[in-house]
């Protein structure tokens, strides 16, 4: 039997995207089966604060093993703005639209497009906890492209790409983006921990 896994974040998109990438590891729940009636809070001032307090928060209040994710968009014009503020890039309350908008406005006319995405994941179990990076280089187009994903989706170009992560199925995104790549590391250390317990 696969161990459970809790998720701990309250994006329903994230949800999507990590499920597919551990359905072989674990069973994988979202936080719906919990009664958690307040948002995780996220104070830090780096990705990896932020995801360590998210995953901390899930698992001690709840005495539960999961998953964390931190994000962010690090665009280079904008000295690495909007990075760990990219879900309130526009204020609150979060939204994804009002954020890319600013995001265009803010880029308008500047040739410098370079941007990366990067995740930081926490896994929390039995008081210990890892975290895992992962990161893709790409540029931020000049208008939105594509329906699919979430957040910034349509403007960001993975580069060797033509097109969005929105123009992308979530199969393909999750071949190469940086969640998916930050996942591949905690895969990697789960198959090492298992190994060591089984020598
Ligand atoms: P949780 O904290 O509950 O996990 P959140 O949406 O607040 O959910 P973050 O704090 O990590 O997540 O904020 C990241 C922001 O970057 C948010 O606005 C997302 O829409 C956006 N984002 C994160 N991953 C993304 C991805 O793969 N593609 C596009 N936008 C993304």
């Amino acid at each position: 039997m696969l161990p459970i896994l809790y998720l701990a974040t309250q994006n329903k998109h994230k949800v999507e995207e990590l499920s597919a990438l551990l359905q072989n590891h674990f069973n994988v729940r979202d936080l719906s089966t919990l009664a958690l009636t307040e948002e995780i809070p996220e104070t830090g001032t780096t990705l990896t604060e932020n995801s360590l307090q998210k995953a901390r928060y899930i698992a001690e209040k709840f005495q539960v093993s999961c998953l964390a994710d931190d994000s962010g968009l690090e665009v280079e014009a904008l000295g690495g703005a909007p990075g760990v503020y990219s879900a309130r890039y526009a204020g609150e309350p979060k939204n994804d639209q009002a954020n890319l908008q600013l995001l265009l406005q803010n880029l308008q006319g500047n040739p410098n497009r370079s941007a990366r995405f990067v995740t930081v994941l926490t896994y929390f179990s039995g008081g210990a906890y890892h975290s895992f990076e992962g990161e893709i280089q790409g540029s931020i187009v000049d208008n939105p492209r594509g329906t699919q994903g979430f957040g910034y989706d349509p403007v960001f170009q993975p580069e060797m790409e033509t097109r969005t992560f929105a123009e992308m199925t979530l199969a393909e995104k999750n071949l190469i983006a940086h969640r998916a790549r930050a996942l591949e590391k905690f895969k990697n250390f789960l198959d090492e921990t298992q190994k060591c317990a089984d020598e």
